[in-house]
């Protein structure tokens, strides 16, 4: 059977790209990769991602004749696909809340994401944030304190899941700009920088040699 191929780019800038990647390769998914860069001018705002990709934005998951894209729909076929991966918690009301948030995840947090673009290599260091990012992290941080103390962890509903999937890049936003220093927030980022596929992802971003200047400060 061949393998889906898994459309990404920048590893140190795509946090959409980041999700599908690590969750498929810590339940050991095979898949092959394809990374596009970013063009250097954000501007013009990649046509050559057209050529896979309906949207014109990453990530996109080609498995056959299935063009599948949008994070959380590439999860779902995932889980569909895979289903004893148990990318979603077995059951059905641990299911459902898992659902509500990787959904609030995904359609949320502009402020977070608008401020704080993931930049995995930055130099870890604070920077002025508006009171509607510091809103985005208190609601980030009652969510992880509420599901660890629920399931004990070491992720959201014990295993990792789709929903650590969405939340990676939050992870790394935390750690590089000092968002959120509190227990939760130590406990979920040691959980989820501990894990092999965060490590390798990490390593290849810092190797990368492309910079997107409108998102360094
Ligand atoms: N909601 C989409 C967001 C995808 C997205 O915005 N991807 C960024 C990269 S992280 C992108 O391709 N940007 C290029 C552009 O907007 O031109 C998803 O969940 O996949």
């Amino acid at each position: 059977m061949s393998r889906p191929t898994l459309y990404i780019a920048n590893k140190n800038y795509s946090s959409w790209s980041l999700r599908p990647w690590i969750a498929m390769k810590v339940k050991g998914i095979p898949f092959e990769e394809d990374l596009q860069t970013f063009d250097i001018q954000p501007e013009e705002r990649n046509p050559h991602f057209r050529a896979f990709s309906p949207t014109g934005k990453v990530p996109v998951l080609v498995d056959g004749d299935v063009t599948v894209w949008e994070s959380l729909a590439i999860l779902e076929y995932v889980a569909e696909r895979h289903p004893a991966a148990g990318l979603w918690p077995a059951e059905p009301e641990a299911r459902a809340v898992a659902r509500a948030i990787a959904h609030e995840m995904h359609a949320g947090y502009a402020d977070l994401r608008g401020e704080c673009p993931m930049n995995m290599r930055r130099k870890p260091g604070s920077l002025a944030i508006s009171p509607a990012v510091e809103k985005d992290i208190r609601r980030i941080r009652h969510i992880w304190r509420e599901s660890l103390e629920r399931s004990g962890g070491p992720f959201l509903f014990g295993d990792f899941g789709i929903v650590d999937a969405m939340f990676a890049p939050v992870v790394s936003r935390f750690e590089v700009y000092l968002l959120g220093d509190s227990d939760e927030v130590r406990r979920y980022s040691a959980a989820m920088t501990g894990l092999e596929p965060w490590k390798a992802w990490k390593r290849a971003a810092e190797q990368e040699p492309w910079t997107v200047e409108s998102v360094e400060f």
